[in-house]
């Protein structure tokens, strides 16, 4: 229901200076004036004035007005700055409940502004982004989309389509009008291989940022002893993980989250990889193997004053992910490549090279870039269909042409939330705190 009148406390529920409950909807400004001095309200005004209930003063006042259409919902809003004490804070809103709001369900607000045409839904990803942010790349990232970025990186790929799939469309329903330019499966391929290369960088872009916005899962692999759960507390500057002499230590995943320059790694340390029939290591290794499945880097540690076949064999291994070889034991013996002493906390040539190579990917913070989930599953939706389409373009008819291409089309509509999918929309803002 979107014309009754709802409420939250939109701020954390803690002890605090000032707690904020927010209202939205056609009868805020009425039960404002049921439950404080306030008489006479107009749009953009912050008024001083006490909360009553009954009678009884609960509690001194700011009330920020917002009138329709200037708020962040496009409805009257109301926002009662109280005391931040969670006892009163809790009055205040039952008292609203008591007078005729409904609390608000989570991300209710931001989705009444959403399905008042305020934001679209990737702006309202965005504002979720931004609450949830932990690091600056983060929020950077979450501001521009806020500030509308998704809508500029994808409208030219939209207009483009729509305007092709309304002249075949002219073609199919007026095939008289020979003055219109005729759509042939010939003049359309072109386009649709230019839109694939432009969904694909998309898509690349997206990826490659979410990794540094995000972080890397990254684990720490090779065989036992070679000094991987060394190197986890040297990126750590702690001694997380047990490091001793005996070849098997490590048998449970150990975790850890360092912040290099230009990328945060989500480390694993795992248990040595070799063969065994020690019960609890065999286990440990199962577990390896299902990090290095999930993981998006791969930092294989070898002893370089002990390199054998087994190593090498890994190597050869994983050689198609996206792997980085680590010498370890420097102090050992020196080698070409990425060498450290783990034991030393001498690790800068791995650190450095790391940040060298998210540099590029970090700078896309500056860019237009899908910026959640969510968008580049849809995006990625778009472009299967393209590719699809494309391949079987020559056998097609029109007809079934512009079929697929709607599609496609209708992908990018969802990414800005054009096309109201009730399921989808609630889903959504399900993952939203209250009050926002
Ligand atoms: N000389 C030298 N020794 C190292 C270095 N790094 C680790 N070691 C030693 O190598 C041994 C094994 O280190 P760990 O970090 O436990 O090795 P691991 O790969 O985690 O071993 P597992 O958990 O058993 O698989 C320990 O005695 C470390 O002190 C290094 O850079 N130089
Ligand atoms: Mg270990």
């Amino acid at each position: 229901m979107l014309n009754d009148t709802i409420c939250a406390i939109s701020t954390a529920l803690k002890d605090g200076a000032i707690s904020i409950v927010r209202m939205s909807g056609d009868g805020c400004f009425d039960i404002v004036k049921k439950i404080s001095d306030v008489k006479d309200i107009r749009g953009n005004t912050i008024v001083y004035s006490h909360i009553y209930d009954e009678g009884e003063m609960i509690d001194e006042v700011l009330i920020s007005f917002f009138e329709k259409g200037k708020s962040y919902t496009r409805e009257d809003m109301a926002e009662i700055n109280c005391h931040g004490g969670v006892y009163v804070t809790r009055l205040i809103l039952n008292l609203l409940l008591k007078n005729g709001c409904r609390l608000a369900e989570p991300g209710e607000f931001t989705k009444r502004a959403y399905l008042n045409g305020r934001i679209d839904l990737s702006e309202a990803d965005s504002i979720n982004d931004m609450i949830r942010a932990e690091s600056a790349i983060q929020a950077r990232s979450a501001i521009r989309g806020i500030s509308g970025s998704i809508e500029r990186l994808i409208t030219p790929l939209m207009d483009e389509m729509r305007d092709v799939i309304s002249m075949i469309e002219v073609n199919i329903d007026y095939p008289e009008y020979e003055d219109e330019r005729q759509m042939s499966n010939e003049v359309i391929k072109p386009y649709v291989k230019k839109w694939i290369d432009e969904a694909e960088e998309m898509v690349d872009k997206a990826e490659r940022f979410r990794l540094v916005k995000d972080g890397l899962d990254t684990v720490i692999i090779g065989k036992p002893n070679v000094g991987k759960s060394s190197l986890l507390n040297a990126l750590l500057e702690k001694d997380k993980a047990i490091v001793t002499d005996i070849a098997g230590t490590t048998r449970d995943l150990v975790e850890g989250k360092v912040n290099l320059k230009n990328i945060t790694l989500n480390l694993i340390d795992t248990a040595g990889i070799r063969h065994t029939e020690e019960k609890i290591e065999k286990i440990g290794i199962e577990k390896t193997m299902e990090a290095i499945e999930e993981a998006d880097l791969i930092l294989l540690v070898v002893d370089a004053a002990d390199i054998d076949e087994e190593d090498r064999e890994l190597m050869e291994r994983y050689k198609d992910r996206n792997l980085v070889v680590v010498y370890n034991k420097s102090d050992l013996k020196q080698m070409d490549g990425i060498s450290i002493s783990a034991l030393n906390k001498e690790i800068s040539s791995l650190t450095d090279y790391l940040n060298e190579r998210y540099q590029d990917d970090i700078s896309l913070v500056d860019e237009d870039v899908l910026n959640n989930e969510r968008q580049i599953a849809l995006m990625k939706t778009c472009l299967g269909q393209l590719k699809e389409m494309y391949e079987n373009i020559d056998d097609n008819s029109l007809d079934m042409v512009v079929t697929d291409l709607d599609g496609a089309y209708h992908d990018l509509c969802q990414i800005l939330g054009k096309e109201y999918q009730e399921d989808l929309i609630d889903h959504m803002f399900r993952n939203f705190c209250l009050g926002k």
